[in-house]
Order: C-alpha cells, then sequence, then structure tokens
C-alpha cells in the first residue's frame, strides 16, 4: 500500500517536476560565426567558423556537418559554386573549410548541421568576402 502510495504520489507529482525543468535548448539556439570574413581571392583559402551555444556564448564541439557549399549568390550569382573540403577541426568547437574564391567579392557559405544532443537542422548562411 505504501509503495502504491508513493508510486501515485510520484505520477501526480510528473507534470509539475516537467514544469519546473530548466527549459530545453533548441536547435535555434546554436550558431554557425565566421572566425575571419575577408579573404584574399585565390585558390586553398582556409575558412573556418565556429558553432557556437547562443546562451553561453560557448564553442560546441561534434556537430555533423552534411552540408556546405559556398557561391557568389551575395554578388547576384547564385549559381556560381566553388569546391568546399573539410578540414580536420584546429581546436574544439572549430570547423575548417578549404576553397576557391575564384572571383573577388562577396561569398555565401552555407551550412547545414546536426548538433549532438538536439532534433532538428542548423541551417546558417554566412557572408565572406573576397579581396584583392
Ligand atoms: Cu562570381
Amino acid at each position: 500500500m505504501i509503495i502504491t502510495h508513493t508510486l501515485r504520489a510520484l505520477v501526480a507529482a510528473l507534470p509539475l517536476a516537467a514544469v519546473t525543468l530548466p527549459a530545453l535548448a533548441d536547435i535555434k539556439d546554436y550558431e554557425f560565426q565566421l572566425a575571419q570574413s575577408e579573404f584574399k581571392q585565390g585558390n586553398g583559402v582556409v575558412m573556418t567558423v565556429k558553432l557556437i551555444d547562443k546562451r553561453s556564448g560557448k564553442p560546441v564541439p561534434d556537430a555533423v556537418i552534411f552540408a556546405k557549399r559556398i557561391d557568389m549568390e551575395p554578388e547576384g550569382m547564385a549559381t556560381m559554386a566553388s569546391p568546399i573540403e573539410a578540414l580536420p577541426a584546429s581546436e574544439t568547437g572549430a570547423y575548417s573549410f578549404r576553397t576557391n574564391l575564384v572571383m573577388e567579392g562577396s561569398w555565401r557559405l552555407s551550412l547545414g548541421a546536426k548538433v549532438q544532443g538536439e532534433t532538428g537542422t542548423l541551417e546558417n548562411k554566412l557572408i565572406l568576402k573576397a579581396l584583392p
């Protein structure tokens, strides 16, 4: 009987307990940020982004970047894309890529990622510049 009563009390308390838990993270709490946004135009450009938890400002490691694209959409040339390859991480929460900025001007880096422990997909578009 005591056990039954305890269980009943626990079950009754569950909805309240759920309400008082800290708010769960949302995929919108995360953001990719460019470590640097200006590069010398040319081949072999290495770009680094940091994945930041906006609530804490801390870098987030081990994201799975399943989509990446760089193109000149900001210059009205969305179809002008360049090859882009992932490089090993240089530090925790940092993600690096090598590309060929074949033309001076503004480029758009589009990333799609899964964050460990979060549902949903993070999609960010970052603007960078290729300078002469
Ligand atoms: Cu172009």
